[in-house]
């Protein structure tokens, strides 16, 4: 068929109605032949299944700079959800969402981390896992999220509008999960601090439509400040407020000042690890054996939030 008539049939549907879908994301109108969102590149999946069970998509994101650890966290979450722990349980709603659970346990059982995400839109795949609770059976949560590469989420700081998807998932969602890394706060100066601090701004501007400035109104919604690879930085692990508030002293201000709700965490995947370098003086980290400790509790605090 050509692609003047294929163009022509399609324009047809969608004058008719028929294959149209409101994407839960960005709240525009698309045309599922692709699967995906033409606006942000949501997978179509996301819209048709909230649809279909009738009530709204909350969703709760995870952002972070590049290598803080979020392909590593979101699979662990998945993983520790299937399963079902402290009266919370997950339900992964599309494959993706199997996938990174399964690449991230591949990896960590193989005695390797999992590779970086690729900076390209299409490469990014996109969680949903249905949470909820053993007391609240029908009060959904779900865990939306692409697994953002941090190179992309740096760029949209830098220049907001260049990653769609990123905006308007902010946008949209009922919480946030920010995770830090926490050895780069303790070991490489203020960079983290800024990347706080910027991420901060962006997304109180975006929630507010506003810059931030001394004395305006707070932002409500619940971010969980989440210190990943505590399991190599006990400090952070015994008392992650504290160390948050001593090595990030902008961001922790920032925070204060412009936020209600927001809590640090603590979390680390491996129990014990192994250094390796090769004789060009590259440096490896080797996971020796899993222990998830920190992975539900910021879920559950924002359980708790709503
Ligand atoms: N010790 C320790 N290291 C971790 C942990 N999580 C991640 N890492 C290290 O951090 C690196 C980056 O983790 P990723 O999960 O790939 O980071 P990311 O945020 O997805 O990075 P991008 O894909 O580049 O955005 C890994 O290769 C590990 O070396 C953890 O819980 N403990
Ligand atoms: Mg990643």
């Amino acid at each position: 068929m050509s692609n003047a008539t294929e163009q022509l049939i399609q324009s047809t549907r969608f004058l008719d109605s028929t294959g149209r879908v409101t994407c839960v994301c960005c709240t525009q109108e698309s045309f599922s032949n692709t699967g995906y969102c033409s606006h942000c590149r949501a997978p179509l999946d996301l819209s048709r299944t909230s649809a279909k069970r009738g009530t709204p998509v909350n969703f709760v994101s995870v952002l972070g700079a590049s290598g803080a650890g979020k392909t590593v966290y979101i699979g662990m979450l998945l993983d520790v959800l299937s399963k079902g722990v402290r009266g919370i349980q997950g339900l992964p709603n599309n494959s993706f969402s199997v996938s990174i659970q399964q690449h991230t346990i591949g990896a960590l059982e193989s005695r390797r981390f999992p590779e970086k995400t690729p900076s390209e839109a299409e490469g990014w795949q996109w969680v949903h896992c249905e949470v909820s609770t053993c007391a609240k059976r029908k009060n959904f949560l779900d865990v939306v999220t692409p697994d953002f590469a941090g190179e992309a989420i740096a760029a949209e700081l830098e220049h907001p509008g260049t990653h769609r998807a990123i905006s308007c998932v902010v946008h949209q969602s009922k919480a946030i999960i920010l995770l830090i890394d926490s050895l780069c706060v303790r070991d490489s100066g203020r960079d983290e601090d800024f990347f706080g601090m910027k991420m901060a701004s962006y997304i109180h501007s975006l929630r507010t439509g506003k810059a931030s400035f001394v004395g305006q109104k707070k932002t409500k919604i619940p971010i969980a400040i989440v210190l990943t690879k505590t399991d190599s930085c006990p400090e952070a692990m015994e008392d992650p407020q504290q160390f948050a508030t001593d090595n990030m002293p902008g961001f922790a201000k920032f925070l204060q000042r412009n936020f209600s709700n927001f809590r640090f965490f603590a979390a680390g995947v491996v129990g014990s690890s192994a250094m390796f370098a090769d004789h060009r003086g590259y440096f490896m980290e080797i996971p020796l054996h899993i222990e998830p400790r920190g992975i539900t509790e910021p879920l559950e605090w924002i359980i708790l939030q709503k």
